[in-house]
């Protein structure tokens, strides 16, 4: 085993209070002995490609019993957050769905080409006691010919529907250290653009990593907003929109890797998502 003592201690950090969740790899988190929280009557399994399908499941709490409490209030951790990666990190789904009194979670996707997808289910319980959030994990495929595309090299400039995403002067970028990206996002007209809130933040960065698909999720909230901050074993960080068209986005991954950032943000009525190429080390 290469590892040893002080990783593995932070793995288990990880696990315990990690903000917005890092993944293990493995279909359940557990979180001491007793207390685990699992996927039941997840459905389906396969998907057909680039048509609406409804994708249904249950978190079974510890005991047995559907989890039906979630956290609520401003800010984006809350409730239930859906999201399915294809493995070439090469398309991503976004959604929060709603929760049925029963603790049934279904919700409509589209999965846009064939291949397989990683779910990952990003859960704020309404719980007393340490546990923030956990992720629980699935693979899910669509049917076809898969067509893996290899990750495109870093580029700083990223336009999704005429809207530009452009990073000024990146950072070095290391492993459980917080890092700023400064964003200038503009309109196709040219003038900065003005975020919307969505899913309780200004602008959502969902980090998944290449080959592994370790994952974690930071968010920028505006001033005041509270219930916006991200952590990672002891660290935090906060993104922030100060001014029309400018992001300032906290990246924290819990390992070095090729990653790739998902930045999504909503602008005139239209949710936009612009992926950029990482190098963590
Ligand atoms: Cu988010």
């Amino acid at each position: 085993m290469k590892r040893a003592g002080a990783p593995f201690a932070l793995v288990v950090l990880v696990l315990l209070l990690a903000g917005c969740g890092a993944s293990a790899g493995t279909q359940q988190i557990t979180v001491g002995a007793a207390r685990t929280f699992r996927l039941a009557q997840f459905t389906p399994r396969t998907l057909r490609a680039g048509k609406p399908e409804q994708l249904s499941f249950t978190i079974e709490q510890p005991s047995g019993a559907p989890l039906t409490s979630y956290r609520t209030g401003p800010g984006p951790h809350t409730g239930v957050h859906l999201i399915i990666v294809r493995s070439d990190l090469g398309a991503i789904v976004h959604k929060h769905p709603p929760i049925g009194a029963d603790g049934r979670i279904t919700e409509e996707v589209t999965l846009p080409t064939p291949g397989r997808y990683r779910v990952v289910i990003d859960v704020y319980p309404r719980l007393s006691g340490p546990l923030r959030n956990f992720q629980l994990f699935r693979w899910i495929t669509a049917a076809g010919k898969a067509v893996a595309r290899p990750l495109p090299p870093f580029r700083p400039t990223v336009t999704v529907a005429g809207y530009r995403f452009v990073l000024n002067q990146p950072p070095a970028l290391h492993a459980i250290r917080p890092a700023f990206l400064r964003l200038n996002v503009t309109r196709p007209d040219g003038a900065p653009a003005t975020f919307t809130p969505w899913f309780g933040a200004l602008a959502h960065a969902i980090f998944f990593r290449s080959g592994s698909l370790d994952y974690f999720h930071t968010h920028v909230c505006s001033a005041g907003m509270t219930g916006c901050t991200s952590i990672l074993g002891p660290t935090r960080v906060t993104g922030t929109a100060t001014r029309p068209g400018q992001l300032r986005v906290g990246v924290l991954v819990p390992v070095p890797g090729t990653w790739r950032l998902f930045l999504q943000c909503k602008v005139d009525g239209r949710v936009l998502t612009a992926p950029f190429t990482l190098i963590v080390r």
